[in-house]
């Protein structure tokens, strides 16, 4: 079999990327390790950035985003039981951020490729990448499956292996001493708007899928055990992290609970030969800034206009400046979700003279209009270049 581009992962920057070459006139064939039905119902990320909606907007698959996706002007900062908001539209030109789950945007984007007779691989097992032809080999219903292309986009999130088989690739890596405890919950969420807490028993996030469905997050240790989190527990915690004057927190059914570990990484460079790095599979970010789907996007909309200039006129310019043009938006993002987590979270053993410069940030932060338009233009996302 062959196709023009090879996408491996079915997660946002591969189903996003396959829609863009596809309006493009550029064929692709996507292959998938999980089923369907699994990659749907993967709970993640809820916040798009301004230039995400804009894309999807503009490419035609917003329907599902215009009919439920909830727009957002502000968040909260809650720190000695004061809560501080930050003015996002006021504070970046008019932009915003809309709530809109992560597996809406990949079921409705599956929906748009299958609806235009996009060729998607799910429950691929054995995916073996070779860029040199450049090849892609998987078994597929028991038959094994040679894939041959122009292009392999590895858009396999962080656990992925195109990362693997790029030669002299450079990794720059944190760990946090901290993971996130995510409830969702079946239950009218409690604020109008996101609450970011920071407590001296750890962070805490108040956030939402939907008028009826919110998605609360807590600070634990990374090796916290699910098992020892009962729903009271979560509750109880959140009480006392999220009490303010302001709103009092309701709780409801819990309809998933996870934990997650906090790290950020690059790889460096993003390409090699023939195969081009995306989303999750070159960078992770800590998820206090709402930016890994986001940044995933950015990806291959710069993958797709590269792709497109290479089959239109042969240019390679695009493709060869692909990683250095990312990786310029990935370390901003990179800055901006590394400082959010420093500044909201308890550090273990951190000492009074560290506390004492938290506070000082997070005070500059609700009192100066620079500090907090720097917060703002960089959640709401900087404006695509
Ligand atoms: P994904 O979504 O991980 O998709 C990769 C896909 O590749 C498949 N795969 C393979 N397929 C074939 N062969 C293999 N060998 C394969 N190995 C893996 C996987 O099954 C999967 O389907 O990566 P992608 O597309 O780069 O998208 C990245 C985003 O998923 C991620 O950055 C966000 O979820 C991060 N994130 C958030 N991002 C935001 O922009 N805003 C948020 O509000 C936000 N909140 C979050 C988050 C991530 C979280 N967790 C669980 C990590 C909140 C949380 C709790
Ligand atoms: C979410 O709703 O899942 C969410 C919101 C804000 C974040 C991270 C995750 O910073």
């Amino acid at each position: 079999m062959r196709t023009q581009v090879a996408i491996i992962g079915a997660g946002p920057a591969g189903l996003v990327l396959s829609h863009l070459l596809h309006l493009r006139g550029i064929e692709s064939v996507v292959v998938e390790r999980r089923s369907r039905e699994y990659v749907e119902k993967r709970v993640r990320a809820g916040v798009l950035e301004q230039g995400t909606v804009d894309l999807l907007r503009a490419t035609g698959v917003s329907a599902g985003l215009d009919r439920d996706g909830l727009p957002h002007h502000g968040i909260e900062l809650l720190f000695d039981g004061v809560s501080h908001r930050i003015p996002l539209t006021e504070l970046s030109g008019g932009r915003s951020i809309t709530i809109y789950g992560q597996q809406r945007v990949v079921s409705d984007l599956t929906e748009a490729r299958l609806a235009a007779g996009g060729q998607l691989y799910f429950s691929a097992d054995d995916v073996v990448v070779d860029p040199a032809v450049p090849r892609v080999t998987f078994m597929h219903e028991g038959q094994r499956v040679e894939l041959d292309c122009d292009f392999i986009a590895g858009c396999d999130g962080f656990h992925g292996v195109c990362r693997e088989v790029l030669p002299s690739a450079t990794s720059y890596e944190r760990e946090y001493p901290f993971a996130w405890l995510g409830i969702l919950a079946d239950v009218a969420p409690s604020n109008d708007e996101l609450v970011y807490a920071n407590t001296d028993r750890g962070f805490a996030l108040l956030s939402l899928r939907s008028p009826t469905v919110s998605r609360l997050y807590l600070q634990v240790d990374p090796l916290e055990d699910l098992a020892a989190w009962s729903d009271d527990r979560v509750w109880d915690e959140l009480h006392v992290r999220l009490a303010h004057s302001g709103w009092s927190l309701k709780e409801g059914p819990v309809l998933e609970k996870a934990i997650t570990p906090m790290r950020s990484f690059v790889c460096e460079p993003m390409q090699h030969g023939r195969l081009f790095l995306a989303g999750d599979a070159a960078h992770i970010v800590p998820p206090t800034g709402a930016k890994g789907l986001n940044l995933a996007i950015h990806d291959v909309h710069v993958l797709a206009e590269a792709m497109g200039d290479w089959y239109d006129s042969g240019r390679s310019t695009g493709l060869d400046a692909y990683s250095a043009t990312c990786l310029r938006r990935v370390w901003r993002v990179q800055h901006f979700s590394w400082w959010m987590t420093s500044m909201l979270h308890s550090f273990p053993g951190e000492d009074p003279f560290q506390q004492r410069l938290q506070r000082s940030q997070l005070e500059y932060v609700v009192s100066s209009s620079a500090a907090a338009t720097k917060l703002a233009e960089n959640y709401v996302g900087l404006p695509w270049t």
